[in-house]
């Protein structure tokens, strides 16, 4: 018994759970930092794994006020790919925060900003 203990705990410590599919941020459209002067209709999220549709929280805030108008999530690529469109956008600093579940049921989150200077 004491043995069967011990080889359970070594096959649990084992697990590399560092390799679970928890959905991190590959790629943003705007990126993180950008600044341009062309407007944007839309903020693109790529993660590494396919999320939970119904737990995909996107909030834009110019400056430290939150934008109203952003639609609702559109998942693509296999639930990997985020599309939310925008309202139009006035110059200013934005920041993209953002939280989700991947299907195997782990929450990641982050922010990015970008700076949009035109009209
Ligand atoms: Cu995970």
């Amino acid at each position: 018994m004491k043995r069967f203990v011990f080889v359970l705990m070594a096959a649990l410590i084992g697990t590399p759970s560092a390799v679970l599919p928890h959905a991190h941020l590959m790629r943003s459209t705007p990126q993180d930092g950008s600044r341009f002067s062309a407007p944007i209709e839309a903020i693109v999220l790529s993660f590494t794994e396919a999320l939970e549709p119904l737990l995909i929280n996107v909030t834009l805030f110019r400056d430290d006020k939150a934008v109203s108008g952003l639609s609702q999530p559109l998942l693509a690529d296999n639930g990997r790919t985020v599309t939310i469109s925008l309202p139009h956008l006035s110059a200013g600093l934005y920041t993209v925060s953002w939280n989700v579940v991947s299907i195997d049921g782990h929450r990641t989150e982050g922010k990015f900003k970008f700076v949009y200077w035109g009209p």
